[in-house]
């Protein structure tokens, strides 16, 4: 039986669909919907008859787009880092402030230290925020744990939170992001000896849906993250890549050669790994709130990006050290003012691009099969979606055909 039949009218939609037009726009356009799923989507006076009984519902001429998804975020964590920052402002350097107990390693205290209801309550905060701007997906990360016990606490977490919001939820496991205080000096022990089995026992409780890693200088190296993939092939389950962000040690082209979903932040990437990325099919995901709170000045190599061929997402990284942004909207802001992205590359890159660095297909565009997530905006054009600075102009989130 097929109930919550809707017809939208009255609406243009910017439907992200490649086609001649730009953002994929039907003007005057009408959206079916039934069951939580879009059947039709085309210019209004062409609605097929088996569409034209449903209950109708006007947009009043507003611009629809497919609801936004922010596909890299650190948004499960304990504490902040707002007294760091502080410090850092009034003239500490990096070293005094880690030697106050500052960095990813205050998070990771602050995350152990805390209960899962604690860690659900902060995160819930946050992921409103990102409601309140129509995402209805994102991507959760752990890694603030780095012990067995508290990465499968951040992942269930990560889990628990599409139980108490009308939000999807991708959970990936990121043990391979920091090596932690107890095993400080001992990376490749730390990878075997707590990361690896972790991610075993995730697996098992059906925590994970992608594997991730930090490969960089200051974290791991491309054995160690090679070892972390292995596995993650073992199990099944797909891979994706914090990589090239603060200098190039070849982690694009390992994330390729493993045939990830995406290669994230990138400001480092050669044309070399470019291509590599364009041969494997992996996504690259954009972080401006990173290099604007990093304040780094190496844009990630947008015009290879294009030459080549590999699609762009567009992410916020929220997390309280690097990037404590908590819009996507203004994130596609940045990522047009800061790498020059166009807003059509920007908005796409929070949907159909954002859907393929998570690996899903039935979301990211306005098309006969995808979920009906649809973010309704009180604009004229999409483009004022990346144009405005701080500000939010969505009329109403249909999440699920609801
Ligand atoms: N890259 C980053 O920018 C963050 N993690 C990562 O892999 C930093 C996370 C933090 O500082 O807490
Ligand atoms: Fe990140």
């Amino acid at each position: 039986m097929t109930q919550n039949r809707k017809l939208f009218t009255d609406l243009n939609a910017a439907t992200m669909q490649v086609s001649d037009t730009p953002y994929g726009m039907i003007e005057n356009a009408a959206i079916a919907v039934s069951d939580g799923v879009i059947e039709w989507v085309g210019p209004l006076g062409a609605v097929p008859v088996a569409y034209a009984d449903y209950p109708r519902s006007s947009l009043g001429g507003r611009v629809v787009t497919p609801a936004l998804i922010d596909c890299h975020t650190h948004i499960v964590h304990g504490g902040d880092r707002a007294v760091e920052f502080e410090m850092r402002l009034n003239g500490a350097s990096y070293e005094e402030v880690a030697r106050a107990g500052g960095g990813i390693v205050s998070t990771v205290t602050a995350t152990r230290a805390a209960s899962e209801a604690e860690l659900l309550a902060d995160a819930l905060r946050r992921v409103d925020v990102l409601i309140g701007e129509c995402v209805a997906t994102i991507e959760i990360k752990s890694g603030y744990g780095l012990d067995l016990e508290t990465e499968l606490r951040m992942l269930r977490v990560a889990r628990a939170v599409a139980q108490h919001r009308p939000i999807r939820v991708k959970t990936t496991f990121l043990g391979a992001h920091a090596t932690p205080a107890e095993y400080a000096g001992r990376d490749d022990a730390y990878i075997d000896e707590v990361c690896i089995p972790a991610l075993r026992a995730a697996h098992a409780e059906g925590l994970v849906d992608v594997v991730d890693g930090f490969c960089e200088g200051i974290a791991f190296d491309t054995d160690q993250i090679a070892r972390v993939f292995d596995v993650a092939v073992e199990l099944g389950l797909p891979v994706k890549l914090h990589a090239d962000q603060l200098s190039n040690i070849g982690g694009a082209k390992l994330a390729a050669s493993y045939g990830a979903l995406s290669a994230d932040h990138i400001e480092y990437l050669d044309e070399d790994g470019v291509k590599a990325m364009a041969e494997a099919g992996t996504i690259a995901v954009i972080l401006p709130g990173a290099f604007y709170t990093i304040r780094e000045t190496q844009a990630p190599p947008i015009a290879l990006l294009r030459k080549h061929g590999v699609p762009m997402a567009l992410a916020t990284d929220i997390n309280p050290g690097s990037s404590p942004l908590n819009s996507l909207l203004l994130a596609l802001n940045m990522g047009c003012t800061l790498f020059r992205l166009t807003p059509e590359e920007a908005l796409r890159g929070a949907t159909q691009n954002g859907a393929r660095a998570l690996g899903l297909t039935d979301t990211g565009t306005i098309t006969a099969g995808m979920r009906a997530d649809l973010a309704v905006w009180d604009i004229k054009h999409p483009a004022e979606l990346s144009y405005r600075i701080g500000f939010n102009p969505l009329h109403s989130r249909i999440f699920g055909g609801t």
